[in-house]
């Protein structure tokens, strides 16, 4: 496209020289656009152009478009203004006595303009701070009205806004995406009776069974206090000292240490309420309820050595997957389903429903899908939405109810609590991605950055003078649901808190063979960074509760003997209702995804066999999949044929561990040219040991021969994710290369310590 004069260079700076330019910019040499401004332009990005949020959501599945829409604001044709706004005149020069004379306090607009970026920053979120947002919808399936009268399952076919909040937990603002880490999972539903938020998390249970020691297991697994070193890690002293003084965090660890701390994409993992809740129905019964959210895509999860090198190769890994989907059209999707229970089903269960260390096995109440939600909509602006986004688990609707978990209660009380500090004082629901869709009517007034105009004399309950408004809304409104309290004041906790193993055993036991390695590599990688010997065994002594096999291992790995088990808390011996449940295991929801949205290096270099790699794009396209081909340098690669192909990535600028599969290239040329590069040899190393799909083609099966790697296994089984084909047969291979990459990994390779 032809640029107008204006956006080529910045026309203002011509305004920079003399007095008579300074005092009155002259005419002509303002940027005002010319107009209309030159579409399909990247350098022109308005509200419609496509480079900002998602555009055009389908219509009717995403009320806050119009909610929102008040306070959207598009510099599109405008003139720039001071906040008061004022028209500017200038916007490159500071006011000065003379041309090089001091600057004048008289400038109000270098004022105000340096005052407001003074201020841009608010302190961030004490845990969960990394995170990234979308805008979609929940949809009902069915009518839930037997159970609850929350109004998002009030019919078959409801659709309710959401705003929904992905993040890290220990990390800070600008951590990175790959860190071992629990991922927090929160939804904000914008209901006809108000907000109502789901802020869970990627894992069922928790490390904690009381509000009391949150604040210590934060400190415990934040950077260390003297020196601010681990970033985004647990792998250090104070969180093992904290973790192996607290037993009942052993459940938790043993989620944390697997894979499901590593997840492939958001798009990709499990949410899950954590707490039991209650749902209440219109005559006031109420039965218990846990939340959980499956992914459409499948649960996926990344290896340990592939998560360090994504946070070097890109720490937005997460973020950016999250929204290029989005903006491509690939709306993710999650299942919602409730694990409904009376409150005679808890009394028998062998754990206390209100432990948070606790889940209730599938097996003993199965999940019922109720509804579906989709992300459709990218932000348009980070800060005005996915940072300033205030949840909080005490914002329930009618319908939705507590349990006494004691951890609950404490974060009913935190979560507003913070964000009064957050983001600056009481009035934060005003706040335009905060507000409510349903209307809001009270008596509340005043305190910092009040928006709303109240009118009117009257602010107190009862009057006369207006009318009595607003008034109760009675059994209609939000009744707590009257469950009856007779115990004395205690600090304690009941007797089934006090084990701390059972589920723990349980959660190893469910797990695939490579999973299993997978965790003890993970205890074993965390705990190998202590520097205290002490904490190191203790945690042994803790594990051998757990899992010989799994306490075995890890003291192997490091070098120990196992110590002496660490004394229970509960004397007495638990006997589960199931000693295995396969729900647990990752490979329990492979998801309906295939390869969509799967990432495929088709590497290539001049003297490449050219048809069987665009025969290969096409197939992968057609599956879904974003296949690119990646070149020792960006731009034309010639083919064999003297077609002229165009690489989109390099071996430098997106390194092997940013794709799911991979591609090596028949052609003879191309072969020999590659394998004179060390970057091919990092790609297939990579490629190979983080168990992906490799389809070597033709002449390239030279490369992989010189890396030493067999395409039967040292166990004797054959590789099933390393593909061998001739480019004459590329239409059979890609078929069953897409069918190899579907599968995610191949675990028959993993090899501790890897293969290659
Ligand atoms: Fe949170 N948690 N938490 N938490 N949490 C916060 O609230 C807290 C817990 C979770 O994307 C904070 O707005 C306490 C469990 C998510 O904005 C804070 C306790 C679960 C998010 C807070 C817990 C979570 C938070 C920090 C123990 C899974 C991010 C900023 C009693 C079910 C929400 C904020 C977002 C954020 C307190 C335990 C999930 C300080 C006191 C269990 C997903 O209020």
């Amino acid at each position: 496209n032809e640029l107008s004069a204006s956006m080529r260079y910045n026309v203002n700076k011509a305004a920079e020289h003399g007095r008579d330019n300074a005092v009155s910019p002259p005419q002509g040499m303002t940027s005002e656009p010319a107009s209309p401004i030159v579409t399909g332009s990247t350098l022109s990005e308005t509200n419609a152009s496509a480079k900002v949020g998602s555009g055009v959501p389908p219509i009717g599945t995403n009320a806050t478009i119009q909610s929102l829409d008040r306070v959207r604001a598009d510099a599109t044709g405008q003139v720039l203004t001071t906040n008061q706004g004022v028209p500017i005149g200038d916007n490159q020069n500071s006011l000065k006595a003379g041309l090089r004379g001091p600057t004048l306090m008289e400038d109000f607009i270098l004022r105000e303009k340096i005052t407001h970026f003074d201020h841009e920053r608010i302190p961030e979120r004490i845990v969960h701070a990394r995170g990234s947002a979308a805008h979609g919808y929940f949809e009902a399936y069915k009518p839930l009205t037997e159970y609850t009268r929350a109004a998002p399952f009030k019919e078959a076919g409801k659709i309710t806004p959401v705003f929904v909040r992905f993040s890290t937990v220990a990390g800070e603002r600008g951590s990175t995406d790959t860190a071992r880490d629990v991922r927090g999972f929160a939804v904000k539903f914008y209901t006809d009776e108000g907000n109502w938020d789901l802020v869970g998390n990627n894992i069922p249970v928790f490390f904690i069974q009381d509000a009391m020691k949150f604040p210590d297991l934060v400190h415990a697994v934040k950077p260390e206090p003297n020196n601010a070193i681990p970033q985004a890690a647990s792998a250090h002293d104070t969180f093992w000292d904290f973790a192996s003084l607290m037993p009942e965090s052993t459940h938790m660890l043993m989620w944390a240490m697997s894979d499901r701390a590593l997840p492939r994409s958001y798009r990709m993992m499990q949410g899950f309420g954590v707490h039991s809740f209650r749902l209440v129905n219109e005559a006031g019964q109420s039965v218990f309820c846990k939340f959980h959210w499956k992914p459409k895509l499948g649960t996926h999860s990344l290896v340990w050595d592939e998560a360090v090198k994504i946070s070097g190769a890109d720490s937005d890994f997460h973020r950016r997957d999250l929204w290029e989907a989005i903006e491509a059209g690939e709306y993710p999707e999650w299942e919602l389903g409730l694990q409904i229970f009376t409150e005679e089903q808890a009394e028998s269960f062998s754990f206390d429903i209100l432990d948070s260390t606790k889940l209730i096995p599938e097996e003993l109440v199965p999940v019922m899908p109720v509804g579906r939600m989709v992300l459709n909509r990218n932000p348009d602006n980070f800060f005005a939405e996915t940072e300033q986004v205030a949840f909080c688990t005490a914002h329930v609707v009618p319908g939705i109810d507590f349990s006494n978990d004691p951890l609950l209660a404490g974060r009913n009380h935190s979560y507003v609590d913070t964000q009064i500090s957050r983001l600056g004082g009481a009035n934060f629901h005003e706040i335009p991605i905060n507000t409510p869709i349903a209307p809001v009517a009270n008596n509340q007034r005043d305190g910092h950055h009040r928006q709303t105009i109240n009118r009117g004399r009257v602010a107190y309950e009862p009057n006369s003078l207006g009318g009595g408004c607003p008034f109760q809304a009675g059994m209609k409104g939000f009744v707590s649901f009257p469950e009856p309290i007779h115990e004395d004041k205690v600090r304690g906790k009941p007797e089934k808190f006090a084990d701390h193993y059972t589920q723990a055993t349980l959660f190893f036991n469910s797990q695939t063979e490579a999973e299993k390695q997978h965790i003890i590599g993970g205890f074993r990688f965390e705990l190998s960074k202590l520097t205290v010997p002490a904490i190191r065994e203790r945690m042994l002594s803790s594990l051998m509760n757990v899992s010989m096999e799994l306490a075995t291992e890890v003291a192997d790995g490091l070098g120990m003997e196992l110590p002496e088990a660490m004394p229970k808390a509960l004397q007495i011996d638990v006997t589960p209702e199931i000693t295995v449940s396969p729900a647990l295991s990752l490979t329990a929801l492979p998801g309906e995804g295939g390869v969509r949205t799967r990432k495929i290096a088709i590497l290539v270099a001049n003297g490449v066999e050219g048809t069987s790699v665009q025969a290969l794009q096409t197939a992968l396209v057609d599956a879904g999949a974003v296949p690119l081909l990646v070149a020792p340098r960006l731009g034309k690669v010639t083919a064999a044929d003297g077609t002229v192909l165009e690489a989109q990535a390099s071996m430098e600028n997106t390194p092997p561990v940013l794709f799911d599969a991979m591609v090596l290239p028949d052609g003879e040329d191309a072969v020999a040219l590659l394998a004179r590069i060390g970057y091919t040899d990092e790609f297939i190393k990579n490629q190979y040991r983080h168990c992906k799909t490799i389809l070597v083609l033709g002449a390239s099966s030279k490369l992989t021969e010189k890396m030493g790697i067999n395409p039967t296994l040292p166990t004797g089984e054959t590789d099933p994710g390393l593909l061998f084909a001739d480019a004459s047969g590329i239409d059979a291979a890609a078929q069953q290369f897409i069918d190899a990459v579907s599968q995610h990994r191949h675990p028959a390779r993993d090899m501790d310590p890897p293969l290659i």
